[in-house]
């Protein structure tokens, strides 16, 4: 049986623990733009029909009282680091799949620790206990269906889907809850009367894979009950970073301060992991929501913010910008862990001594920012105003 452990309102409990003045009362964790939006309720706050996504003015309307909150990035960073240490010491495979969630494959566990309930109820205990939060857990034959099942009785839940009862779970499960069904498929699928899991199973699989793809393919497969084993080594693909900005933005040195601004945090994130990388890519949101996404890969491998940042800007050099801008984002991937070997290439596009100099100044920064707090030092270049001349150029 494979758990899926998510945490409950994450950021908003962990505003909530540490300042019991805010326990019962409606929080948010967001920007302080006007254009910001909520990136988690606690659930006092849901009660008043605010979700994640949801524009803060438009979570104020609907909540008067509401308590905005800033967020601290290290601080969830480092719980999530000792939540995930308390699952390993309950199985050798546990794969974390974004900062409040991982599936827990309790195959073989079972002389240890008991049953798979009893695995997720002992997890439950020490999460709450060591680290002061709830978290809900889902326990199913098969990751999709753990998944679904975490989130069945949110929050503090324990949810079990057996394999006799997997069958009926699957016949009436919404299809828009299928993890990884997007707004595109979920055109696709409506148009083709499908509702349900359950729906697929009994649809031409042929027809299905030739109008979805892929999705088509795995949607399918789940129907009956497949998914992919969870797999130790599947652990996080890409680790990125993204901004709406307070207001719609068009030069060039604007741009680059944000790209500056999420090339930082990006290489924070991957040197935390002691991951180094060679895919970097970049996200754009124009004004009128369309979006374009570019990326490289390179043949050294990266660590240092600036080296990120110095392939953000040139993949933004090459992109003809015609609209101003509502959102900018810097992503990684294609790591190795720093202890790996790294076979040396004849093609080495970058210097890699200036590489490995910006590394021990990312390595100092991290140390000070680790210690005192998220904004207590940055690139001089961040507080600098900028150049208006460079208007109008991309
Ligand atoms: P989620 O697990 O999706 O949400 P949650 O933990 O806040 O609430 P739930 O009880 O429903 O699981 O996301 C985990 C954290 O990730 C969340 O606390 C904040 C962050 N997050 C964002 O920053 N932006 C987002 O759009 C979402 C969905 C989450
Ligand atoms: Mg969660």
């Amino acid at each position: 049986m494979i758990l899926h452990v998510d945490m409950d309102a994450f950021f908003a409990a962990i505003e909530q623990r540490d300042n019991p003045r805010l326990k019962g009362r409606p929080v948010i964790v967001s920007g302080h733009s006007k254009r910001s939006v909520v990136s988690t309720a606690s659930y006092e706050a849901r009660k008043f029909g605010i979700c994640s996504a949801m524009p803060v003015f438009q979570a104020k309307q609907k909540c008067p009282h509401l308590i905005i909150l800033p967020g601290s990035r290290n601080k969830y960073l480092n719980d999530s680091q000792q939540i995930m240490k308390i699952l390993k010491r309950f199985s050798p495979v546990v794969v974390p799949v974004s900062i409040d969630e991982a599936y827990v494959d309790t195959q073989g566990c079972d002389k240890l620790f008991g049953s798979p309930k009893q695995i997720a109820v002992q997890i439950k205990t020490a999460v709450l206990n060591e680290i002061g939060l709830t978290c809900s857990v889902g326990i199913a034959p098969v990751k999709f269906l753990a998944k679904i099942a975490s989130d069945m009785n949110k929050p503090d839940g324990l949810t079990y889907i057996s394999r006799k009862n997997m069958d009926n779970v699957i016949a009436t499960l919404p299809i828009k809850k299928v993890p990884g069904v997007g707004t595109q498929a979920l055109k696709l699928l409506t148009a083709l009367q499908i509702k349900t899991l359950g729906d697929v199973k009994h649809f031409d699989q042929a027809l299905l894979s030739r109008k979805l793809g892929k999705m088509g393919t795995r949607l399918s497969k789940l129907s009956l009950g497949h998914d992919t084993p969870l797999q130790a080594q599947s652990v996080r693909k890409s680790i990125s970073s993204e901004t709406t900005l307070s207001k719609d933005i068009y030069t060039l040195a604007e741009v680059r301060k944000v790209l500056l601004e999420q090339s930082h945090r990006v290489g924070r994130d991957l040197r935390k992991k002691n991951w180094i990388c060679r895919h970097v890519s970049i996200k754009i949101k124009f004004s009128d929501f369309s979006q374009i996404t570019r990326s490289k890969k390179t043949e050294s491998w990266i660590s240092s913010s600036n080296a990120i940042y110095d392939l953000a800007t040139q993949l933004y050099d090459k992109v003809s910008i015609k609209k101003k801008i509502r959102l900018i984002g810097v992503g990684v991937s294609d790591f190795k862990h720093t202890s790996e070997p790294v076979q040396m290439s004849l093609l080495l596009d970058r210097d890699e001594k200036i590489d490995q100099q910006w590394d021990c100044v990312d390595q100092a920064m991290d140390s000070v920012l680790q210690k005192f707090g998220s904004d207590i030092i940055k690139k001089a270049s961040l507080n600098t105003p900028c150049d208006k001349k460079s208007k109008g150029t991309k």
